[in-house]
């Protein structure tokens, strides 16, 4: 029985010819500099987000990093949607390496122009003075939800009116171009800085790239050295990456079509799905998720129990349509077994 993975779209290992582009990558020592690939992915990024520089990293997770110490001092406060990435799952980092304290805005991973100048402290000793407000799009943890253009820029224009730096956590924000036809320069345009994921939806096995102006792109560099992200002959990875901006983006359509599908079912079963996916995710709930997680394992279908009331299903370029329909049917299985 075939293992359909469904936890994240993190899970994908790299096609033949992303192996070809990698094996054949002209390579060079990255932290002088010298990495032809490195250089060109960098390039390519600044280019499609409608920025002037751009840093290759390791993951979203040293990227957002990277973009919080490039943009702020040790107390200061950075302002993240509930359930951010940058809240829930990067381990603290905010405030282990930068001093930070992150707080929390608006419902959902969506706020308007109001909720940012509502959080905006006034000027006094009691507080953390904000100094920047990082929003997320797709928004993983609301299912993958688009957060909409317009409330987008307001919300960008308020922060940056009071003086905050902006940025997005772009992890997904080529599904998030692929489901609106939105250019990624046009959801890119009113942040300061953004980063975007290669390792997920895209494809490539490793990592991501923040792109900014260039002096934001100097400090991020520094901070990318101090966290040891400074990697020699990357663009054995940069390649994967160059390769995945030309040939993958278009086919994450397939996936979003297949989330749909995915969600009708779920729905079918009877269970809620959170929000009708725009994307790749689907959020469904479930009594005793973990417990079920387990019970469709057993049956080859891999899912993430969020809570114990919630689970998380992601597709992506290593599930076929049919993989869908088998994983359906195992699902349907599962929750039969359960009511009996
Ligand atoms: N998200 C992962 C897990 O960490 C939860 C996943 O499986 O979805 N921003 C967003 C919005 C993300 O969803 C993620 C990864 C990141 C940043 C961090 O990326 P990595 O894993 O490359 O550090």
């Amino acid at each position: 029985m075939k293992t359909i993975d469904l936890r994240s779209d993190t899970v994908t290992k790299p096609t033949e010819a992303m192996r070809k582009a990698m094996a054949s990558a002209d390579v060079g020592d990255d932290v002088y500099g010298e990495d032809p690939t490195v250089n060109r992915l960098q390039e390519v990024a600044a280019e499609l987000t409608g920025k002037e520089a751009a840093l290759f990293v390791t993951s979203g997770t040293m990227g957002n990093q990277a973009a919080i110490a490039a943009a702020t001092r040790p107390g200061d406060a950075v302002l993240v949607g509930d359930d951010a990435h940058i809240l829930l799952y990067e381990s603290g980092a905010g405030a282990a390496l930068w001093g930070v304290q992150v707080e929390t805005l608006g419902t959902g991973g969506f706020f308007s122009g109001a909720e940012v100048t509502e959080a905006i402290h006034p000027v006094d000793v009691h507080y953390a003075p904000a100094r920047m407000l990082a929003m997320e799009n797709t928004h993983n943890q609301s299912g993958g939800r688009v957060f909409p253009l317009e409330p987008l820029k307001e919300a960008a224009a308020v922060a940056r009116d009071n003086g905050l730096a902006v940025h997005l956590d772009g992890a997904r924000i080529f599904n998030a171009s692929v489901a609106s036809g939105t250019p990624v320069a046009t959801w890119a345009e009113p942040f300061d800085s953004l980063t975007f994921c290669l390792s997920k939806g895209l494809g490539a096995p490793i990592g991501s790239v923040l792109c900014g102006s260039s002096d934001f792109i100097l400090r991020a560099h520094r901070a990318r050295k101090q966290m040891g992200g400074g990697m020699r002959q990357a663009g054995i990875v940069a390649a994967a990456g160059l390769y995945a901006l030309e040939h993958h983006v278009k086919r994450l359509a397939d996936d979003h079509s297949n989330a749909q599908r995915l969600a009708t079912g779920i729905q079918d079963l009877g269970f809620k799905v959170d929000a009708f996916p725009e994307t790749n995710i689907v959020i469904f709930e479930v009594e005793r998720a973990e417990e079920f997680e387990k019970e469709l394992v057993a049956r080859g279908v891999l899912t993430l129990a969020l809570t114990n009331s919630l689970m998380r299903v992601v597709t992506h370029m290593d599930v076929s349509d049919a993989d869908i329909d088998d994983a359906l049917s195992r699902i349907t299985g599962a929750a039969k077994a359960r009511s009996h």
